[in-house]
């Protein structure tokens, strides 16, 4: 176990290269055309907030890619804004994942809420980072991206989007984003939705058949009685229209990590609108009422995290209940650059503390409370470290000041992406990979993580960071930028 002042090792120039090499040659691998897949097998689609992580770390192999993805992405908003979790390419045969666009029926049965006629989706929606992931992409080649005039044909959209989270998801009245079903917040199987998910009656068991356990292992995956809470949530929306002032949303919960990421892209969209000559104080004005919702309605002192709120949960004044469960979520609010700073404090401590105990008990953040009695160190979003969440992570240290751990954490990242054949997560204890490998977003950000300059100095043996890593295959250089 590592202690407290351990200093993960600066990796060797050379290992470097070639960790860089074997992330573009993931991406380049994943790439279809005109999006990525984060995985061939278990998720053959284009994922949205996987695309917006998968944009941020394009950027330094071709940011003309990194444009097309983001673009490809919002190409299939609908016309109520929302930008859709999944969308599916025609050519990959339906039973290759599960719920597929024969479940979802979005043309037809989301025609009402503006769903797009050309290309079939789903119905639901995960965190708002791609303003955010559309401003890094613009601001790695500003010159090609005015050419190519990205933000100007972007910036409509995210606005759209962002709207759409103000209007049509602020089920609590008080300025959050409430999320609708345990695939929107992008932490599918977290302990903090148990609670909430019992009160739903689970379709039954013979009405689908997941394609996740052909390529996942059952015991890391949901269970089946989760998945039929799961399809029972999303038919229960389909049946509405998707229509949010229609549908019961019997799940309805506000989300700390999806909120974080709704603020960072908010402040996001005041850069684009400022690169655009236009006003960024709305957005900054939007970016702070969200922080002070944020801090109203989800931070527990108690608990020194900002916790879940479960809207439906029956409680004396009818506005919900906080949910008891630590998930990572709960930490994510560090993105947020205007935090109170005894909040900021406060998290810092909870980070290392003994309930995710990074850099004391475990090298990269536990997606779930270390001491928790839900939590499993395999098993999907219920303890294991996910990389997407550690780079906020990092994000969040060194945009509040704590440039060492920043450092630290984004070194430890490095080494457990080389040494895991970039793994979509891995057992926060012993660091060993587990779900998919060659996952998309652990490329793309141990690319973006790469590509900062200071990096701690070597204390420590490195892993064996090359043993997986053939060249990549060339970019066309169209896509490379000037
Ligand atoms: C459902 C694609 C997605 C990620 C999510 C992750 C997982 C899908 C699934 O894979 O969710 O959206 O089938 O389990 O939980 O964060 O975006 O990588």
């Amino acid at each position: 176990m590592p202690s407290s002042s351990t200093v993960a090792p600066r990796l060797p120039g050379e290992t470097r290269s070639e960790l860089r090499r074997a992330a573009c040659r993931v991406l380049v691998g994943n790439w279809t055309g005109r999006s990525t897949v984060p995985s061939h097998e278990l998720y053959p689609h284009q994922w949205s907030w996987d695309s917006a992580f998968i944009a941020i770390g394009l950027r330094h192999l071709s940011p003309v890619r990194a444009q097309q993805e983001m673009e490809t992405l919002l190409e299939a908003q609908w016309g109520d804004g929302r930008v859709p979790h999944i969308v599916f390419n025609r050519a990959v045969p339906l039973d290759a994942y599960f719920p597929s666009p024969d479940f979802w029926r979005s043309s037809s049965a989301g025609a009402a809420a503006g769903a797009p006629r050309t290309v079939e989706t789903s119905g639901v929606v995960q965190p708002p980072v791609h303003a955010l992931a559309a401003w890094l992409v613009h601001s790695a080649d500003p010159r090609t991206s005015a050419r190519r005039g990205f933000l100007a044909r972007v910036y409509p959209r995210l606005v759209a989007w962002h709207r759409y989270l103000a209007d049509h998801r602020d089920l609590g009245g008080h300025g959050l984003a409430a999320v609708v079903h345990p695939w929107e917040p992008g932490m599918d199987n977290s302990p903090c939705w148990d609670g909430p998910l019992a009160r739903i009656e689970p379709a039954a068991a013979g009405s689908f058949r997941r394609a996740d356990l052909v390529h996942g292992t059952a015991a890391d995956r949901p269970t089946d009685l989760d998945y039929g809470r799961y399809v029972r949530l999303a038919a229960e929306y389909r049946d509405h229209g998707y229509r949010d002032a229609a549908a019961p949303h019997s799940f309805a919960v506000e989300d700390p990590g999806f909120n974080a990421l709704f603020i960072a892209s908010e402040y996001a969209l005041a850069r684009i609108s400022e690169a655009l000559d236009g006003d960024p104080d709305g957005h900054r004005q939007r970016a702070a009422a969200l922080t002070e919702a944020l801090v109203a309605r989800l931070w527990s002192p108690e608990a020194g995290q900002f916790l879940c709120r479960d809207l439906r949960a029956p409680g004396p004044d009818d506005d919900g209940r906080l949910v008891s469960k630590r998930g990572a979520a709960g930490l994510l609010p560090l993105v947020a650059p205007e935090l109170p700073r005894p909040i900021v404090e406060s998290l810092l401590r909870t980070v290392s503390g003994e309930h995710f105990g990074l850099g004391t008990a475990v090298r990269l953040l536990p997606s779930y409370d270390l001491r928790g009695a839900a939590f499993d160190r395999y098993c999907y979003w219920r303890g294991p470290a996910w990389f997407n969440v550690n780079w906020l992570l990092e994000r969040g240290l060194r945009q509040h000041g704590e440039s060492a751990r920043a450092d630290t954490l984004r070194a430890e990242v490095l080494h457990a992406a080389a040494a895991g054949r970039f793994a979509e997560y891995l057992d926060p204890y012993t660091g060993q990979g587990h779900g998919a490998r060659d996952f998309s977003w652990t490329a793309a950000l141990t690319l973006d993580l790469l590509a900062r300059d200071a990096e701690p100095t070597a204390t420590a043996p490195l892993p064996s960071a090359s043993a997986h890593i053939p060249a990549p295959a060339p970019v066309p250089a169209s896509e490379k930028g000037p």
